[in-house]
């Protein structure tokens, strides 16, 4: 390494570059800093060898991004074994989340099993009853297909006003995963489905023995028995070794460490479904069995836990956008609150029930902006207000609370959880 210096070509095409990205972004120019000693002097990480291959067996991430983090809210549940975490929205990009930032919820704690020990078990109103390892399971047609978890309580804080500053807390109780498994029907078609089977009881191995019941329907559709999420084994957080996936439906049917199904033919009665997945109306009546998480959408940057730094000028906005009936065709941002309405540019692959990622670019002029995003779905539904989504339920509700988020700017670039009118 004797000359490390860029020469002066080199060091005007750098600045060249990032000038005419700039300009075909926004119309304007990106200021490049003539003689940063970052890029004309030898760095020490420049003059050193570093770790070899085997350093890391398994590799995690940089160490300058150890904030980007799962977090919890401690006082929103009293201890961390019933409890949940939510996942770092606001420093993700694309539409996948990596495995070890998928939020957590979990009733009675992480189950710790050994694969060789699980069985999977279908009982009921079947022809013959089965038992399955996972080596049995392995030896069906398996899928891969990448869907959104979203638990039906997400948002649910922010019924009654801005509460959580940050869209990890207010919009942080979803995953989005490429799932590798089993789809369900194949299973129920080795065990055969009585012509009076028309509910299906699912059953973890968790001290919470977490059961839900399914329609027939559904299961029938397009759920899946999945081993893997995003290429590797399910983790443990997420219901290692066997998950059901349930898509677009809420998360607390996704029912992890997935040890039983049993067949029936009327829904079993749940403690927690009739107390606390229920929706309560405006006239009193609860909303049963809600179980289609309606589109939604919010925008992760800028929002309070990530300010704009940069000042006025070019500013890239993005946000992630799902739909449990089908795929986000367009998005749109404002502003100002609502006056005026833009499209946004989606970016990435449009997967059925999975989520999207929009991106707006603008010339921020350094004014208070009242930043709000309305995601639209293949069938024609329209986000709602939070006002619209109250005038139907009332401000009792707690679950399924789809409406538009509502981001203040300030003209420092900081940002808070606000409501417009
Ligand atoms: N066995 C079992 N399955 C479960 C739960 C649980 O506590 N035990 N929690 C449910 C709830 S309420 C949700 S929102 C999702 C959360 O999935 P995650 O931990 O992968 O985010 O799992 C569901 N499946
Ligand atoms: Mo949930």
């Amino acid at each position: 390494m004797s000359d490390n210096k860029p020469s002066a070509t080199r060091r005007q095409f750098l600045g060249g570059a990032a000038l005419a990205a700039g300009a075909a972004a926004t119309g304007k120019l990106v200021h490049a800093q003539a003689a940063d000693p970052l890029i004309t002097e030898l760095q020490p990480w420049q003059q050193f060898l570093g770790p070899g291959v085997d350093a890391a067996p398994y590799g995690m991430p940089s160490p300058f991004e150890s904030h980007v983090v799962r977090r919890n809210v401690p006082w929103l549940t009293a201890d961390s074994v019933s409890s949940v975490n939510f996942t770092p929205l606001h420093e993700m990009e694309g539409i996948i989340t990596p495995n070890g930032l998928a939020f957590e919820r979990h009733h009675g704690g992480v189950a710790e099993i050994d694969p060789a020990d699980h069985r999977l078990m279908i009982n009921g109103l079947v022809d013959t009853q089965m038992v399955f390892t996972m080596q049995d399971l392995m030896r069906f047609p398996r899928e891969n297909r990448t869907y959104f978890l979203e638990c039906a309580a997400n948002s649910g804080m922010e019924w009654r006003g801005a509460q959580l500053n940050g869209c990890q807390f207010t919009h942080g109780m979803i995953h989005n995963v490429v799932y590798t498994g089993v789809p369900l029907r194949l299973l129920l078609e080795e065990a055969g489905v009585q012509t009076n089977g028309t509910w299906l009881l699912a059953e973890g191995a968790d001290a919470s023995a977490m059961t839900r019941s399914i329609p027939m329907e559904k299961c029938l559709d397009d759920c899946l028995v999945a081993t893997h999420m995003n290429g590797e084994r399910l983790r443990p957080e997420q219901g290692y070794p066997l998950r059901l996936v349930v898509p677009g439906w809420e998360g607390n049917m996704w029912v992890k460490w997935l040890r039983r199904l049993e067949v029936g033919d009327q829904p079993w009665h749940h403690r927690e479904e009739t107390s606390k997945y229920t929706d309560l109306l405006a006239n009193g009546d609860a909303r049963r069995f809600t179980w289609v998480m309606d589109a939604k959408s919010v925008i992760t940057n800028p929002s309070p836990q990530a300010p704009i730094l940069h000042g006025p000028g070019p500013t890239v906005l993005t946000g992630v956008a799902w739909s449990g009936r089908g795929t986000i065709p367009r998005v749109d941002v404002t502003l100002d609150g609502g006056m005026n309405w833009h499209q946004a540019r989606m970016s990435g692959p449009s997967f059925d029930k999975s989520m999207h990622r929009f991106y707006f670019e603008f010339d921020w002029d350094g004014s208070e902006l009242l930043l709000q995003s309305r995601a639209h779905d293949s069938t024609g539904y329209v986000q709602p207000t939070k006002d619209q989504l109250r005038e139907i339920r009332g401000e009792n509700s707690i679950y399924h609370n789809n409406g538009i988020q509502t981001w203040l700017v300030r003209e420092n670039g900081e940002s808070e959880n606000v409501e417009v009118g």
